[in-house]
């Protein structure tokens, strides 16, 4: 889906601000009271401060009036959503409109002419934040009573993150051509001494037309080449590297009876990404992934965009020494995704797949007597569907360097195999670069129980030797995290490794001289003791560590006000192992880490 642009041709007005609000029904006949206000974007959870009301689970509305700027014949009226979480019902002047299921990726309605001849709208959505085992993320459902006869909805989290709702990222009113460019895609393949490249630029419309223009520009925006081609040859290409980003733009033009109808401009990279010989190859050089799995988690605006904090985390990554992160455990903003592509941050980029692991807790307990998972989950729309809307909205960002079919499910019990082997076909087949694919790999589904790693290109492991494994004990840590790691080099001697997940709750200031667990020295000596573990493995090409900053979760035993694995703070401080990591990865080079 097209990022909303402003362009010759569309106009692009942001609806961010403050709506009218209200948790539980409301009639979009009706005018919605302003008793209760809420921000666009933001999660409500935080902004509206009631405890009963932050934990809310069921519909709750937002309804803002809009006047309108004047629409012409030949254009049309869109609304646009960057995401709403999880579901949305849209209303316009109480008539519904259209829906969107899945929390993460953006969807467009139409507004038919006769709504906007008055020259203003009511603009009214209805969001659920109900979880279930049909949905992504998946959560455990249920009903109360309450005293008073009404039902109370439960959601469970099956996963480790505050279900933050609401209408997260910006609301956008465009107007475009009725006849417009729906789609583009590009693909690029670059020579073998990478200094030519050829581009194909794919692009589809709403309607017929007579012909187009497609402009390639330079980032001063220097003109490059003019077609009424598809295929593009540019010679003396100019590389997407990582940490030295450069961003071709695509302008595409369409035309009927000789007139401009649409013009888009779409930005690019010339970059090359490959798995080959147990290696992660960008423009033919072995790279070494140094980053984090990341959350949207900010004080105050939830999982609501915050561009700001995109940018300092971004900034704060680069300044110890990292070049990569995975949008753990969900699509990111567009916003952010734009962000990597400028600043050539990699991305593994990540569907909301996460909590596919029925009865995890008493699967612990029990030694995986529970082999339930693939009889109970009832979310293969669903993941299909968030496969096919984050293919869509991200196949042209050079940043994103390979798509994650799902976070730790329960990939060691029966039924796994046949669950995902047609969703990694399935981004196969969508994505226009063919990039690879990988599972983020749970900690019971070791080597020699694991049903589904053979599908992926890459073998991306979580673990927590140390921590949830032998908790504290850094000695069985460090020989438990090493059998297991050269065991699966030797079961998949050609797949690259990446740590996608290690980690230790710490809580700054506390302080120990015996490593206890929790204190910062238990912090530095547990990546300590992981490092030397990962220099020693030939295949082993990243470490991604859980997590940038600590972040907020439901309630758990295990949780002291949220998950501490952060190397920095919620609210963006420095713990004190990141001089560790400033020395250590500043030290690492982006590529040729591992000599074979
Ligand atoms: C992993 C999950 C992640 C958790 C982390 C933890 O992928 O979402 O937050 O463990 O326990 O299992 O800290």
């Amino acid at each position: 889906m097209l990022y909303p642009l402003l362009t010759k041709t569309r106009r692009v007005y942001d609806l961010s601000g403050v709506w009218n609000f209200t948790l539980g029904d409301h009639d979009p006949q009706r005018l919605l009271s302003s008793e209760e206000l809420m921000v666009v974007p933001s999660s409500f959870n935080d902004v509206i401060v009631d405890k009963d009301k932050r934990n809310y689970i069921g519909d709750f509305w937002y309804e803002r009036l809009v006047d309108l700027p004047s629409v012409s014949d030949t254009e049309e009226l869109v609304i646009r959503f960057g995401s709403v979480t999880h579901q949305a019902k849209v209303y316009v002047n109480g008539t519904f409109l259209g829906e969107h299921r899945g929390g993460f990726t953006p969807f467009e309605i139409v507004i038919p002419d006769s709504f906007y001849q008055a020259g203003h709208i009511k603009l009214s959505v209805c969001v659920n934040n109900c979880l279930d085992k049909t949905t992504l993320p998946v959560g455990n459902y249920s009903e109360e009573v309450n005293e008073d006869g009404s039902v109370k909805k439960i959601v469970k989290e099956n996963f480790d993150f505050f279900n933050y709702a609401g209408i997260h990222r910006p609301v956008k009113l465009i107007v475009r051509p009725k006849n417009h460019i729906s789609d583009i895609a590009i693909k690029s393949v670059l020579s073998d001494d990478l200094k030519s490249a050829d581009i194909e630029i794919a692009f589809t419309t709403s309607k017929s037309i007579d012909s187009y223009k497609i402009t390639i520009l330079d980032e001063d925006k220097h003109i490059l080449t003019e077609t009424s081609m598809n295929h593009i040859h540019l010679e003396q290409v100019r590389l997407w590297e990582v940490l030295d980003a450069y961003l071709y733009t695509a302008r595409i033009e369409t035309f009927c009876h000789g007139l401009l109808v649409d013009v888009f401009e779409e930005r690019f990279g010339l970059r090359k990404v490959e798995v080959k010989e147990a290696q992660f190859l960008i423009n033919n050089k072995p790279v070494y992934f140094k980053g984090f799995g990341k959350h949207e988690d900010t004080f105050i605006n939830g999982r609501g965009l915050n561009e700001a904090a995109n940018l300092m985390d971004l900034n704060l990554l680069k300044e110890i020494g990292a070049n990569s992160f995975r949008t753990s455990h969900y699509p990111y903003s567009e916003e952010m995704m734009r962000l990597a592509d400028r600043m050539g941050i990699l991305v593994i980029n990540e569907v909301p797949a996460v909590g596919l692991f029925h009865n995890f807790m008493a699967s612990l307990d029990l030694d995986d007597k529970d082999n339930g998972t693939w009889n109970v989950m009832k979310t293969k729309e669903a993941h299909e569907q968030a496969i096919r809307e984050l293919v869509k909205r991200d196949k042209n960002h050079p940043s994103v360097v390979m798509w994650v079919v799902a976070n730790e499910p329960a990939s060691h019990e029966e039924g796994a195999h046949d669950y995902f082997e047609p969703l990694v076909q399935l981004y196969r087949e969508l994505d226009p670069e063919k990039r690879p694919v990988t599972l983020v790999n749970i900690m019971m589904a070791t080597p020699d129980k694991d049903q589904v790693m053979d599908l992926v290109d890459v073998i991306c492991l979580n673990r927590y030797y140390a921590w949830y494994v032998d908790h504290g004990d850094l000695k069985k840590g460090e020989d438990g995290l090493r059998k297991e790691l050269l065991a699966w080099q030797e079961k998949f001697p050609k797949k690259p490794i990446i740590m996608t997940e290690y980690g230790a709750d710490t809580l700054p200031g506390l302080h120990s001289s015996w490593d206890i667990p929790y204190t910062e020295e238990f912090q530095s000596a547990f990546y300590e003791m992981s490092h030397r573990v990962f220099d020693s493995l030939p295949n082993l090409v990243g470490e991604q560590v859980w997590n940038f900053a600590d972040f907020e979760t439901n309630l758990m035993l295990l949780r002291v006000q949220g998950n501490h694995k952060g190397l920095f703070s919620r609210n963006r401080q420095p713990k004190q192992v990141v001089r560790d990591f400033k020395e250590r990865w500043r030290a690492i080079p982006n590529y040729h880490y591992k000599k074979k």
